[in-house]
């Protein structure tokens, strides 16, 4: 009996990302969703700009790659051209939250019928670790040495909470891939973004509070620590929005 075997919507490559970074647990989950669906030879996916910039090596479907933050809106046409494929993007939150918050909001509040994976590390990974608009209150980067000062920087972009005042989206969730409870439940809620879009609800973005060890300055082991410690309160996980399941209630 196969215990455990690579998903097949994953390439057999090594993964460039940094050793204990989560990118690569949540591109695993990915991959398990679209096998477990059968949806591989349907599915397209639109790579971001960020440390996932080569996740079209990684995916083994056909990948198309946006430019920075471009993602939701590359999936829109893409989607719109042949409604018969699924289409997901994949996005850290430099790429999504900050030169991209117009095609996240826009894109959510017509409910287009895609699958987000959103990747929130609080930082911008590729380029070595500066200030995102995810980073925390007091958090040290490279652009915020005496940490993030919110008189100056602002607050934290939350976006779940922020989607999910808008009308327009079928699902928003937050996860986490810290534990192995956070995770089987990140892939719970992966797989559902996609089984919605196959049954035409609509616009699903599921954030992933994901580490960066190598700009957090921190082990792999104690970067996990550092997330559930201060990542998880800031970033309270749960559904922040399921339209169906809530015509369901409405209706019993
Ligand atoms: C138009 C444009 N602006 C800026 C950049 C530089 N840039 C590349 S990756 C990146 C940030 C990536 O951070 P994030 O999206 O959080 O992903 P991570 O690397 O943390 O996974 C930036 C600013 C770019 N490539 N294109
Ligand atoms: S820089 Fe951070 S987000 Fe990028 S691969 Fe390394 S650990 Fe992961």
């Amino acid at each position: 009996m196969v215990v455990f075997q690579k998903p097949k919507s994953l390439c057999d490559v090594p993964l460039h990302y940094c050793p204990g970074c989560t990118h690569g647990i949540i591109h695993r989950l990915v991959a398990e969703a679209i096998d477990e669906l059968g949806i591989e030879g349907e599915t397209i996916g639109v790579a971001p700009v960020g440390c996932a910039v080569m996740a079209y090596n990684y995916f083994n479907c056909d990948m198309v790659e946006a430019a920075h933050g471009r993602a939701p809106a590359v999936a829109t046409g893409i989607k719109r051209a042949d409604p018969s494929k699924i289409v997901f993007s994949y996005q850290g939150d430099g790429d999504l939250a900050s030169i991209g918050t117009a095609e996240t909001v826009h894109s959510a509040t017509r409910n287009e019928n895609i699958t987000v994976i959103f990747v929130n590390n609080a930082i911008y990974g590729m380029t070595g670790g500066q200030m995102a608009p995810t980073t925390l209150p007091g958090q040290v980067t490279q652009t915020s040495p005496y940490g993030r000062d919110v008189k100056h920087c602002g607050y934290p972009v939350k976006i779940s909470e922020m989607l999910s005042q808008l009308e327009g989206p079928e699902y928003i969730e937050r996860v986490a891939v810290n534990n192995v409870k956070n995770i089987r439940n990140a892939k719970k809620a992966i797989k559902k973004a996609f089984q919605n879009q196959i049954d035409g609800k609509g616009f699903s973005l599921i954030e992933v509070i994901s580490s960066c060890p190598t700009n957090w300055g921190l082990s792999p082991e104690k970067a996990l620590q550092w997330l559930e410690e201060n990542m998880i309160p800031n970033y309270p996980l749960g559904v922040y929005k399921d339209r169906s399941a809530e015509k369901e209630a409405a209706a019993k």
